[in-house]
Parts: C-alpha cells; sequence; structure tokens
C-alpha cells in the first residue's frame, strides 16, 4: 500500500470501470457530522438506543429526537466539491465507461449533486416506513421530510410507530442494493473508497472483493480507516481538496 501525498489525477480512462464507496467522511464539508470522528454521533448518541430495531422499539421517541434533528439539519445541507466531482466524473464515463456510486450515507447530498446511479444501502433519512413487519406498510417506505421534534409518528395503518427507513445494526440490507453493490464492486477495474472508517459491514469488506478481481483500490480519508492494508494507495486528506483533481480526465 502506497500513501500518495502529492494530488494529481488517477488517470482514469473514458472506459473504465469505476464502483466507489463513500461514507460520512465525503459530507463533513458540508456540515455534516461523521459517526466515529471526535465530537462524532456515536460520541453523543448510544448506538444500541438509536441505531437498532430493539434500542428503538424501547423509546420510538428517543430514536426520532436523533433522526428529526440529522433529516432537518441534512435538508439544509448542500453537496460540497466531493461529491459534485464524483457526479462529473459519471457523466465522463457515461458514454464508454461504467460508474456507481455505493454510499452508506442517508444524507442525499450525492443526489442533490446530480450523481444518478447511487446505491444508497444504509437507507434515506428522507424516508420513513411502518416498524411493525406484520404491517403492509413495513414493506412500503415513503418520502417523508418531517421533523417530529419530541415525538415519534404512528403508522396510520396499524397505529404502531413509524420508523426512519435506514438500515441500523443487526438489520440486513436490502438483498437487491446488497446484489447490485456486489455486483459493481466485482465489475470494476478502479475501486475508489472516499470518506469511510473501513469499520461498518458489509460495505467495510467490498475493497476485499475489489482486489479480488485485480482492481485497482484507492482510498480518499482525512484519517487512516481499520482496513487501509486492504488498499492500494492511500491519500490522506479533506475529500473536497482532493477528488476534483484525483478525478479529473487528463488533457
Ligand atoms: C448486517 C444507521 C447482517 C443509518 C448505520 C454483531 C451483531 C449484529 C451485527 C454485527 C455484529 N458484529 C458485526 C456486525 C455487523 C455490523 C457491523 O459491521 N458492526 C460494526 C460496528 C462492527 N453491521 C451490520 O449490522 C449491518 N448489517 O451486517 O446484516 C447481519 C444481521 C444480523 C446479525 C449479523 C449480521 C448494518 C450496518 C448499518 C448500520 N447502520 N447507521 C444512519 O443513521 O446512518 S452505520 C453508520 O456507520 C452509518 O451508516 C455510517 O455510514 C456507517 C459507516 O460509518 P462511516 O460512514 O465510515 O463514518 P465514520 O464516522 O465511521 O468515519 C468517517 C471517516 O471519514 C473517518 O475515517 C474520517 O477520517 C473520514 N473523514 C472525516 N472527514 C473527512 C474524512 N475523509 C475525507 N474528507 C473529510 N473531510
Amino acid at each position: 500500500m502506497s500513501i500518495v501525498t502529492d494530488i494529481e489525477s488517477l488517470a482514469l480512462r473514458p472506459d473504465s470501470s469505476v464502483a466507489v464507496l463513500t461514507g460520512a467522511g465525503i459530507s463533513a464539508e458540508s456540515g455534516i457530522h461523521t459517526f466515529r470522528d471526535a465530537g462524532g454521533i456515536w460520541e453523543q448518541y448510544d448506538l444500541e438506543e438509536v441505531a437498532t430495531e430493539p434500542g428503538f422499539l424501547q423509546d420510538p421517541v428517543r430514536a426520532w429526537k436523533l433522526y428529526s434533528k440529522l433529516r432537518a439539519h441534512a435538508s439544509a445541507c448542500k453537496p460540497n466539491a466531493a461529491h459534485t466531482a464524483l457526479a462529473t466524473l459519471e457523466e465522463r464515463l457515461e458514454e464508454r465507461g461504467r460508474f456507481t456510486l455505493i454510499t452508506q450515507n442517508v444524507d442525499g447530498l450525492h443526489q442533490k449533486a446530480g450523481s444518478r446511479n447511487v446505491i444508497p444501502i444504509h437507507g434515506s433519512l428522507f424516508m420513513s416506513r411502518c416498524s411493525n413487519h406484520e404491517c403492509p406498510a413495513a414493506g412500503a417506505p415513503f418520502e417523508d421530510e418531517t421533523d417530529y421534534g419530541d415525538h415519534s409518528p404512528e403508522c396510520p395503518r396499524c397505529g404502531r410507530p413509524l420508523r426512519p427507513h435506514v438500515v441500523w445494526f443487526g438489520e440486513y440490507l436490502d438483498p437487491a442494493l446488497e446484489q447490485a453493490s456486489r455486483d459493481a464492486v466485482l465489475d470494476c477495474d478502479v475501486f475508489i473508497a472516499v470518506g469511510t472508517s473501513g469499520v461498518v459491514y458489509p460495505a467495510a469488506g467490498y475493497v476485499f472483493a475489489a482486489s479480488s478481481v485485480g482492481a485497482r483500490t484507492v482510498l480518499v480519508n482525512l484519517d487512516p480507516p481499520e482496513n487501509l492494508s486492504r488498499f492500494n494507495e492511500f491519500h490522506p486528506g479533506k475529500a473536497a481538496e482532493i477528488l476534483p483533481t484525483l478525478l479529473d480526465f487528463p488533457g
């Protein structure tokens, strides 16, 4: 693994097949908290209480206080140069290349930046669904931008609590999204991870899959993550400062 401190283009070809994985770090420069950095969300909240189904069901208002706050804050945030650089790369690869953006983020900033082939593997802050697995509305997530403040909304069909349509710890990812992510990673010749601590699976394992098919594995991250050794090259620093040059096409 090489540490690359000069910011220069990866010299991607127009027919490259690129799979990108992003985490909370790519949204940091848009003003969105990360999870595990100093002052991060998991320093302020007990993950078991607000990001697991049992924790939610024990006290839905407690979890909704966090998710309503995250929803309201994220809706006012704007994409930064890193999000935009990925949307531009996708356009440039459109003719002859392939591009897939797998994101762990639920803030919607990639979509706001114009990225189209986005796989939101951990769901979306701006969707809700019924928490009752027996209720038909549990399988019908809907757009929801409401800030519920200090209360927990109820399902109009069964009266049980609505929940954010995000993937909590101990919950399976949507099988179709997981499969699409794996397909993209196993089909790429360049895998780029941006702004993720490499702690949460299955996303943290995608670099192994990319390496297994001989892809060039590139990491752009402020700090060295847990799975650093799995990457061919590590570009330390801020995504918004590095990506625009890194993803630029030469000539
Ligand atoms: C699953 C909710 C199968 C949505 C999140 C025991 C029991 C049950 C499960 C497990 C278990 N042991 C392990 C597991 C699997 C578990 C897991 O991986 N746990 C970890 C903690 C060990 N995974 C799961 O449960 C997943 N499901 O495996 O299903 C299963 C089912 C049952 C039983 C077993 C297996 C579900 C995972 C999804 C969890 N949901 N959040 C939300 O509110 O967002 S996870 C949370 O972490 C977010 O989704 C977030 O996206 C994700 C990853 O975090 P990062 O994005 O990497 O953010 P982080 O703050 O950590 O790092 C930021 C990085 O950016 C840093 O490195 C920093 O240096 C860098 N950075 C900062 N600023 C910048 C920057 N980089 C560049 N530029 C900058 N400016």
